[in-house]
């Protein structure tokens, strides 16, 4: 099992609990341990199994928490859990997610009002009978109708990429007005998050309310959906939600620290702040009534003897450790990427030839890439069989022949088949220059199965690296249900290297197991994965992840030059 699922099994207990009006510290508990799950990169199931004992040293995890963890690894579940879910339909659960519905008003409508199902909701929203509660009136009524309407897609996070499209484009045109002084994205969006709930973003103004108007009348937004003297709430037309703040320029970097989050990190600044007699908020760092800092964020990090910290790792996992050991990483940065090695050409299911592959590489300033199309099993995409891919090898030397500036590295993405074997015969991969061994079919085997056959390509000599370690596509597809532990202690032993899969849909491997990977000194390769010579572009969403992993230029080996890189390959 994996440990997101663990988590989302105490999320759940905490949302049901919530509704049911439980005690808010056990709320919290079962909150912080879903959040200590899903960031560890050890296989919780592991640990609960070999060394039980050790779950009580995890942050937040105490004996009654140790001991539910081990009953859902054995059960799948947990008791309680089950019994609440017959109590409370996973539609009261889902009414949650209204914006401005929180679990009072959910338990209210749900045990006074006797409302079961969105529909019930809606009806009684529809009819009135909403608007006559306590604590609800009209207004309320109409965000619950509203917000039904949404649901779905306010529900569903959004991937980085479509998200900070949005948000760019926002914000370049408010930029231009002369009613906006600063202006910047904040929230999860430029915390670089895999995945957005909706966007933030924050400015300074001499005029808030023609900003507020031009935001309502930008093009890629539909509706209003609150607004105040400082605060404008849209939703776009994709469906996604923004959050516009306005805000006092001597408050503005408190309020960029504040809105950007993440609010782990935010709990940590505020301590900080209150062992050293001051109090931080949105407006400032105030000494009692007094404002000590708060223009920008750099003053308000120092005035709490801290260097800046960038955004990607304000997540509370890290970046304090690292502060205190003198170890902040410089961030990678996508101007150091010297080489993509991950990308199909029209010998599969690419659009592009293997020249016009290699210029666009050579356009970025890369000085290598490595030519890696599909094996054969991957039929849909006409994968090459033994002899297409010797012909593929020849055409690629030819193309090297005739290009100078950049190495074309002749590769391979070999699919580890079913049975665990490599989908090619290895006096095949033996002639390659680069291969990247993946799982492309039967991700829904059972983990033995899944690490069985990733070991298998991690022993083979020939294999370089694992291309998108775990399968997902994000917001499609879960992630194949491996042992991160064992796989990154593998591939450590053998040099096998490990793949950041820029594409948005990917980013695999994610944030925590990059870090996990840079700790135990498994080289990192940032590829696009690209099948045109556009898909070359996405190469900034892998270094977003990277940087959220704190990875530096050192842990990520195709920013070496090439005469470092084939000194890599060699060993
Ligand atoms: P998202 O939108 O779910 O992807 O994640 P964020 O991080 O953008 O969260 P959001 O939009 O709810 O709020 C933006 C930031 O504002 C968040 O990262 C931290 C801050 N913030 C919001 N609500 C609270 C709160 O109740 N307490 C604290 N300390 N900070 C908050
Ligand atoms: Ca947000
Ligand atoms: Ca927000």
């Amino acid at each position: 099992m994996q440990n997101s699922e663990i988590a989302r099994q105490f999320e759940e207990l905490a949302d049901l609990l919530e509704i049911q009006g439980a005690n808010p510290f056990r709320l919290r508990a079962y909150r912080n341990a879903a959040r200590t799950i899903s960031g560890l990169p050890e296989s919780i199931e592991d640990i609960a199994k070999n060394t039980p004992k050790e779950l009580q040293s995890l942050p937040g995890i105490g004996k009654d928490l140790a001991e539910k963890i081990e009953t859902i690894v054995e059960s799948g579940t947990l008791p309680q859990l089950e019994t609440l879910k017959e109590e409370i339909p996973a539609d009261v659960v889902r009414m949650l997610n209204i914006p401005g519905i929180g679990p009072k008003k959910v338990a209210f409508l749900f045990s006074e009002l006797s409302i079961h199902s969105l529909d019930d909701l809606k009806a009684a929203a529809e009819q009135g009978v909403i608007a006559e509660q306590k604590g609800f009136g009209k207004k309320t009524a109409q965000i619950i109708l509203e917000g039904l309407e949404h649901l779905s897609q306010a529900g569903n996070r959004v991937r980085l990429a479509d998200a900070k499209a949005q948000s760019d484009e926002i914000i370049h045109d408010l930029q231009t007005l002369d009613s906006v002084q600063q202006i910047s994205e904040a929230g999860s969006c430029r915390r670089r998050k895999e995945t957005v709930g909706d966007l933030d973003i924050l400015i300074t103004s001499n005029a808030p309310g023609a900003v507020m108007d031009a935001l309502a009348n930008h093009p890629l937004v539909n509706t209003v959906l609150a607004r105040g003297e400082t605060k404008q709430r849209v939703r776009l037309n994709s469906g996604l939600e923004m959050d516009l703040r306005v805000v006092s320029e001597e408050s503005y970097g408190a309020a960029l620290l504040y809105f950007t989050g993440s609010k782990e990190h935010n709990i940590v600044l505020r301590r900080r702040s209150q062992e050293r007699g001051l109090k931080l908020n949105e407006y400032g760092l105030f000494r009692k009534d007094k404002l000590v800092s708060g223009k920008t964020e750099e003053d308000v990090y120092q005035t709490l003897d801290l260097p800046w910290i960038p955004p990607e790792i304000r997540e509370n996992r890290m970046e304090f450790t690292a502060v205190e050991e003198n170890k902040l990483p410089e961030l990678i940065e996508l101007k150091q990427i010297r080489g993509d090695l991950h990308m199909h050409t029209t010998a599969t299911d690419g659009t592009a030839s293997i020249l016009e592959m290699a210029e666009g590489a050579k356009a970025k300033g890369y000085q290598y890439i490595a030519i890696t199309d599909h094996s054969k099993r991957v039929t849909m995409a006409n994968g090459l069989d033994a002899k297409r891919l010797r012909a593929h090898w020849k055409a690629i030397e030819k193309v090297q022949s005739k290009i100078s500036g950049i190495q074309i590295l002749k590769g391979i993405e070999c699919d580890i088949l079913e049975d665990g074997s490599m989908d090619l015969p290895d006096d095949v991969l033996s002639e390659a220059d680069w291969v990247i061994a993946v799982l492309h079919y039967g991700l829904k085997q059972s983990q033995e199965q899944i690490n069985q056959r990733l070991l298998n390509a991690i022993q083979n000599p020939h294999v370089s690296i694992l291309g998108h370690l775990s399968g997902r596509l994000i917001g499609k597809r879960p992630s194949a249900d491996l042992n991160y532990s064992e796989i990154l202690k593998a591939c450590a032993d053998h040099g096998t290297m490990l793949e950041i899969n820029a594409h948005p849909m990917r980013l695999d491997i994610d944030d925590i197991h990059a870090a996990k990977a840079k700790e135990l000194g498994i080289p990192i390769v940032i590829n696009t994965d690209a099948h045109s010579v556009k898909g070359l572009d996405v190469m900034q969403y892998g270094v977003y992840q990277a940087r959220r992993a704190g990875l530096s230029k050192k842990d990520v080996a195709n920013t070496k030059t090439w005469k470092q890189f084939q000194k890599l390959l060699k060993k």
